[in-house]
């Protein structure tokens, strides 16, 4: 049959379909051409990959290291057809400098608290389409409106955890309970401890432990926090954020200044570290998904961080980088391992939340705490 004939039979095949009620021209939405066949969704999983005619094939994510379950990535490339591409920092002085620094690729980006404080006011921030996220339902509205991001237009709650020391109660047997055993260490630990790479967390603790605020504005104070940090250096093995885990485990240091899940993790591996929520108190953050006014994937962006927030993929992802999470239908289905659910380093009681502290933004005090940081000098 030549071109005509077959154009003749496919007006005539078009004029049946029309005459039996088939729309002649609305093609049915396919995955794009990267992705596999799209597996039937259960329930909870409808509309995950939103409008998959609107998606990009890539996605650029920011994010600190080891902070997302390969097996999450691995479900958003299978389901919805896009692959993330991650790049990580290991703070968010960081995050913030390169994207001063004009870097441009990222679609989502890992803040946290005070730093969306900055990036509001410094304009870096896109806001949210909240009518592509309805996974939010499932978050505890404890970890919505809070003091950074009060409507949550910018961000949405991803993991929260508390910044204490870990040490190894085999290398050091007795109790050890107070920022004066970091910052003024027993000759068994001299040497043997690392600190967070981590100026406000690092600054913040040692004025902690001298009873003042974390988010001190007072030259004097800082002056005295300053004092104690260069008193303690000679003992400080490494600033380090992102290898504290792999040394507690290796034994190269006993005692780290840690964030929850790294430490819990670390306990996995060695069950001789033990988590401390110092006496004096200690940070408490949440770490939230944001998407930078220089994102070139926006829609995918907001289709990804609600995938994140489904029940299940919060699991996943909890289960695997151990931090507390906010996903309230994730812990009340016990998606998330009991275990975890019931460990107060993890989700410290209200009573033990009560001694601590957020980090804000200090304004235009940040100099003193980065003068602080330089003469302390930690590398780059
Ligand atoms: N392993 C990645 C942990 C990320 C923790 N972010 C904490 C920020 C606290 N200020």
């Amino acid at each position: 049959m030549g071109i005509a004939g077959r154009g003749l039979c496919l007006l005539v095949l078009i004029a049946i379909l029309t005459a039996c009620g088939a729309p002649a021209a609305s093609p049915a939405p396919a995955p794009p051409a990267s992705s596999p066949t799209a597996p039937a969704s259960s329930p909870s999983q409808e509309d995950s990959c939103g409008d998959r005619l609107k998606l990009s094939k890539e996605l650029y994510l920011f994010n600190w290291p080891d902070y997302i379950a390969q097996e999450a990535l691995d479900r958003f490339q299978q389901e919805c057809g896009v692959k993330v591409i991650v790049d990580t920092y290991d703070s968010n002085e960081t995050l913030l400098a390169k994207l001063q620094a004009g870097a441009t690729g990222y679609d989502v980006i890992v803040p946290s608290d005070y730093m969306v404080s900055i990036m509001i006011k410094e304009g870096m921030l896109a806001e949210l389409d909240k009518s592509h996220l309805p996974n939010l339902k499932h978050i505890d509205p404890a970890h919505l409106g809070l003091y950074f991001d009060p409507e949550n237009k910018y961000t949405v709650p991803y993991m929260w955890g508390t910044s204490g020391f870990m040490y190894d109660t085999a290398a050091i047997p007795r109790e050890l309970k107070s920022w004066k055993d970091v910052f003024e260490p027993a000759p068994d630990v001299q040497g043997k401890i690392s600190m967070l790479k981590d100026e406000r967390e690092v600054i913040g603790a040692a004025l902690k432990y001298l009873g003042f605020s974390m988010n001190t504005t007072s030259s004097d104070e800082l002056q005295k926090a300053k004092e104690i940090l260069l008193r303690q250096k000679p003992y400080v093995k490494a600033y380090t954020s992102d290898t504290n885990r792999d040394l507690l485990v290796a034994g190269e240091v006993v005692l780290a200044h840690i964030w929850t899940g790294d430490a819990i993790r670390a306990r996995d591996a060695k069950p001789s570290l033990k988590y401390v929520i110092p006496e004096e108190g200690c940070t408490i953050w949440q770490d939230n998904l944001a998407i930078p006014k220089t994102a070139r994937n926006k829609y995918t962006a907001e289709v990804f961080i609600n995938f994140l927030m489904r029940p299940d993929i919060a699991a996943i992802n909890a289960n695997i980088i151990k931090y507390g999470s906010p996903n309230r239908t994730a812990i009340q289905q016990q998606l998330i391992d009991p275990a975890l659910l019931n460990d107060p380093g993890i989700y410290p009681s209200e009573e033990l939340k009560r001694k601590m502290e957020w980090l804000i933004d200090v304004g235009e005090a940040i100099e003193l705490y980065d003068r602080i940081w330089t003469e302390l000098g930690v590398e780059q």
